[in-house]
């Protein structure tokens, strides 16, 4: 038995296991394509889901039994939540984790003593990550929960504001660089708008940029190589979050002249808020070279907000490994359980079975997708489709060497283009073959 946790480290038994606290599909060390499944996957934690959240909703206060906690805002508390923490990963085997600063550390009465009461902690982490091998995948500021923040952070109206964001980041980053944190994630709680009455939407945009230009600075001098992820949501709690989705997100950044630095971290329910799936999500931000990491859950197609469902759904699974493999696979990214339980599911125990939950959908995933691009079939059947771009002429539009002039010559003595099917149906049934 474990100190905190009721129960062993988790095991593989196999898809015929009946034992709940076993994965039935993820086995770390198999190989899937010559590498193993850990590597392809790099399963991290979300401290603020695993540790801080109390599983609250609108109506009612939260259930989670954290009998670890005394639930008080000290440093010893929070240096105990490492331990907890860490005796979860060894447990679930997971070899990264992601934190906000004010997760990990309480916010205190003024800055520096809030940055003291990081210090300490971090040098804990710093400890525990050398004793198990774990990586931090990225940290981050929370710049959405504390009052000051209420109009954003970086594009807060109120100089001052947008003042104690910057050093709150500027920390946020050094604490990252301490723990040779992989990646820095900006995801733009309150960067957006509740109404535009209100708002000089170019002046807070241009305000974004030059603070993360200035994030950019701050990394070459302390140097730490990032990338920097920008995570791309719609809205809630804000009316509109300048980062609404992938594309807007590499509009700013193309607009900004930021592309070097950042990438996208791509997450499940806020592509859903967003109005497109996830794999729109991530093919837009893969095509642009521009995928770094996943933040893994699901929404509730009946409930509107930002449910954070641990991913269960093996379509889904299946459609995010089809992307993450077709880029040839995770740098320096990874899925990040930004995942919380119900607030039905309130004991330590409800969190190994939803963590066992998501990493055996997602190694259910990466077989078949695997299996799928084994197959061929599907990649055959889209290349064929554009294989009239294959031809001379194709290769001279595509290489923009062609005008209107020569094709009109071409439609006038052509006739009717042939109409081909796109076989959707017939594909849907081929992806199922594998499921
Ligand atoms: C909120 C959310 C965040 C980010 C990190 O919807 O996804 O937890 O992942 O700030
Ligand atoms: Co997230």
């Amino acid at each position: 038995m474990q100190k905190y946790f009721n129960c062993e480290k988790v095991q593989y038994e196999g898809p015929e296991s009946k034992n709940p606290l076993a994965f039935k599909h993820y086995n770390p060390e198999e190989l899937v394509d010559g590498k193993s499944m850990k590597e392809h996957l790099r399963f991290a934690g979300a401290y603020w889901h695993t540790m801080r959240n109390a599983l609250a909703d609108p109506f009612g206060a939260g259930t989670a039994q954290t009998p670890w906690d005394d639930g008080s805002n000290s440093i010893e508390n929070a240096l105990k939540r490492v331990d907890v923490f860490f005796e979860f990963l060894e447990i679930m085997g997971m070899e990264y984790y992601c934190w906000h600063d004010r997760d990990i550390a309480p916010e205190l009465n003024d800055l520096a003593a809030s940055n003291k009461a990081l210090d300490a902690v971090v040098a804990k982490l710093k400890e525990k990550q050398a004793e198990t091998g774990v990586k931090l995948l990225w940290g981050t500021a929370c710049l959405f929960s504390h009052p000051r923040y209420a109009h954003g952070g970086a594009t807060s109206p109120d100089l001052n504001a947008f003042t104690y964001a910057a050093a709150q980041v500027k920390k946020a980053m050094e604490c990252t660089k301490e723990l040779d944190g992989l990646g820095y994630t900006f995801w733009g709680g309150r960067e957006g708008y509740a109404s535009l009455l209100n708002t000089n939407m170019k002046r807070e945009l241009d305000h974004l940029a030059a603070f993360l230009h200035m994030a950019v600075d701050h990394a070459k001098k302390i140097g730490f190589e990032g990338p920097f992820y920008i995570e791309p949501k719609p809205r809630e709690p804000s009316t509109h979050q300048y980062d609404s989705d992938a594309a807007a997100c590499l509009n700013f950044l193309r607009e900004y002249g930021l592309m070097d630095k950042f990438r996208l971290n791509i997450e499940t329910n806020h592509a859903t808020l967003a109005g497109h799936t996830m794999e729109h999500e991530l093919t837009v931000a893969a095509n642009a070279g521009m995928l770094g990491s996943i933040d893994a859950n699901r929404g509730d197609p009946l409930i509107g907000w930002d449910t954070d469902q641990f991913p269960t759904d093996i379509y889904g699974t299946t459609q995010v490994m089809m992307v993450v493999l077709g880029m040839g696979g995770f740098k320096t990214g990874g899925l990040n359980f930004d995942a919380k339980r119900r607030r039905e599911s309130h004991d330590p125990l409800d969190l190994i079975h939803a963590h066992i939950g998501g990493m055996d959908t997602f190694a259910r995933g990466l077989k078949i997708a695997h299996a799928i691009r084994e197959d061929g079939r599907l990649a055959d059947f889209v290349q064929k489709r554009y294989s009239s771009f294959d031809s001379e002429l194709g290769k001279k539009i595509e290489s923009g060497a062609c005008s209107f002039d020569e094709l009109e010559k071409l439609a006038l003595n052509g006739g009717e283009p042939t109409l081909t099917s796109g076989r959707q149906e017939m594909l849907e049934n081929l992806i199922n073959e594998f499921i």
